[in-house]
C-alpha cells in the first residue's frame, strides 16, 4: 500500500515522513515554466499547519500579500483531505474548487501523495505548482525580492545561509518532525527514542537561546520561523496530544520567553489561530483520539506577558521595519473563525 503523508500510526512502526514532493519552482527567471508574476498564483493554506503557518509568516514578513493571494482550507479534514469549509458555500472564491484534491489531480491526475498544505496554485491552470515547503518560503525571500515590501527584512542572509541551514536541519529532524515521531510512534521504543531526541534538542536550543535573541545572527531569520511554528503548538497540542509531555514549554523558561517574543512580534504571534490548531489536531488525528474531544486548556493568556528578551539586543527586522496590520479578511478571528466558533 502506498503510505500517504501526514497523519498516520502505523502499528509497530516508526512514524516516517514521505518527503517526496511536487518540486516545480516558482523563479524569477521561469526556468520550470512557472515564473514570478503578481497575481498569478494562489498560496493554499490552514491555519493550524505547521508547516503552512511557516508560509503564511514570511508572506507576512516580506509583504507578498498583494502579490499572492491566500486561500484558507481546514480547521479539519477528511480522509480525502483538505476542504475549503471555512468559505461561503465550502468553494474557494478564487479557484472554485471544494477540494483541495482538485487542484492536485489538475497537475497530476490521481495523485497519490498526501494531499497537504501548504499548496502553490497556478491560478490560471488551477494546477498545483508546488508543495515543497522547505522551498517555498525560501523563494518568497530570494525568487520574490521584486514584490517585497519597503522594509521587507533579510530572513535568508546569504552570509548565513549554511548555518541558517544547518540549525533548521537539526531542528527538523528532532523538533518540527519530532513532535510527530513522537506522537504518530507505533511502538514504545519508537516512542522513547523520538522523545529523547525531542528534548534533547530543546535542552540545546535552550542553552543557544540563553546569550541569545534568535537562532542565527542578531535578527529574525527562516530559522526562527521555523523553530516558532512548532513551539506555538507544543502546549495547545504536541504536550498532551503526542505525548512530549516531560515538560510544558512554558515551564522551559528560556524557549517559552523565546516563543512569546516571537509571538509578540507583528507578522508573526497575528498568524496564529489556537483554537483552529486545536481543533485540527484533535478531531482529525481519529487514530490518536478516537472521541474527538478537543480540550479546554491550557489557559493562553499568558502569551501577552512580558519576556524580557530586549536585553539580549538584537533587532528583530534588521535594517528593515515591522510589517503593516494583517489584511482585514486574514485577521485571525474575525473572517475566517470556523463556523461552530464565529
Ligand atoms: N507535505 C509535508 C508537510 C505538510 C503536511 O504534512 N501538512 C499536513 C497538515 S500539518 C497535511 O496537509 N496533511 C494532510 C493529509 O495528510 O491528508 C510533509 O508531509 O512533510
Amino acid at each position: 500500500m502506498e503510505q500517504k503523508q501526514g497523519t498516520f500510526v502505523l502499528p509497530g512502526q516508526e512514524y516516517t515522513r514521505d518527503t517526496r514532493y511536487i518540486q516545480t519552482r516558482i523563479t524569477r527567471d521561469g526556468r520550470d515554466g512557472y515564473p514570478v508574476e503578481a497575481g498569478r498564483y494562489r498560496l493554499v493554506v490552514a491555519r493550524a499547519c505547521p508547516w503552512a503557518n511557516r508560509t503564511i509568516i514570511v508572506r507576512r514578513l516580506l509583504g507578498l500579500e498583494g502579490a499572492i493571494s491566500m486561500g484558507m482550507c481546514g480547521p479539519t479534514h477528511d480522509e480525502r483531505s483538505w476542504t475549503f469549509d471555512l468559505d461561503p458555500g465550502g468553494v474557494d472564491p478564487v479557484l472554485g474548487i471544494e477540494r483541495l484534491q482538485d487542484a492536485y489531480f489538475r497537475r497530476v491526475p490521481d495523485y497519490p501523495q498526501g494531499i497537504t498544505v501548504p499548496a502553490i496554485v497556478d491560478i490560471p491552470s488551477g494546477a498545483v505548482v508546488t508543495n515543497d515547503y522547505n522551498q517555498i518560503t525560501l523563494d518568497f525571500s530570494s525568487e520574490w525580492t521584486e514584490f517585497h515590501r519597503d522594509g521587507a527584512p533579510d530572513l535568508y542572509p546569504e552570509h548565513l545561509r549554511p548555518e541558517i541551514d544547518e540549525v533548521a536541519g537539526l531542528v527538523f529532524s528532532d523538533v518540527n518532525n519530532g513532535v510527530y515521531r513522537c506522537g504518530f510512534a507505533g511502538n514504545q521504543q519508537a516512542y522513547a527514542l523520538a522523545y529523547d531526541r525531542l528534548f534533547a534538542r530543546l535542552d540545546w536550543l535552550s542553552e543557544r537561546l540563553t546569550t541569545q535573541r534568535y537562532l542565527v545572527g542578531d535578527t529574525i531569520t527562516e530559522a526562527d520561523v521555523r523553530l516558532f511554528t512548532t513551539l506555538a503548538r507544543f502546549d495547545p497540542v504536541y504536550h498532551g496530544h503526542f505525548k512530549t509531555n516531560r515538560s510544558k514549554l512554558s515551564e522551559m523558561e528560556v524557549l517559552w520567553a523565546y516563543t512569546r517574543d516571537l509571538f509578540q512580534t507583528p507578522g508573526i504571534g497575528d498568524t496564529i489561530d489556537f483554537a483552529q490548531i486545536k481543533d485540527h489536531y484533535y478531531l482529525v488525528h481519529k487514530d490518536v483520539n478516537p472521541n474527538g474531544i478537543v480540550p479546554k486548556g491550557p489557559d493562553l493568556a499568558n502569551w501577552l506577558t512580558p519576556h524580557g528578551r530586549e536585553a539580549l539586543g538584537g533587532r528583530p527586522f534588521g535594517d528593515g521595519t515591522p510589517p503593516p496590520p494583517p489584511l482585514p479578511a486574514e485577521v485571525v478571528g474575525e473572517n475566517c473563525a470556523p463556523p461552530h466558533l464565529a
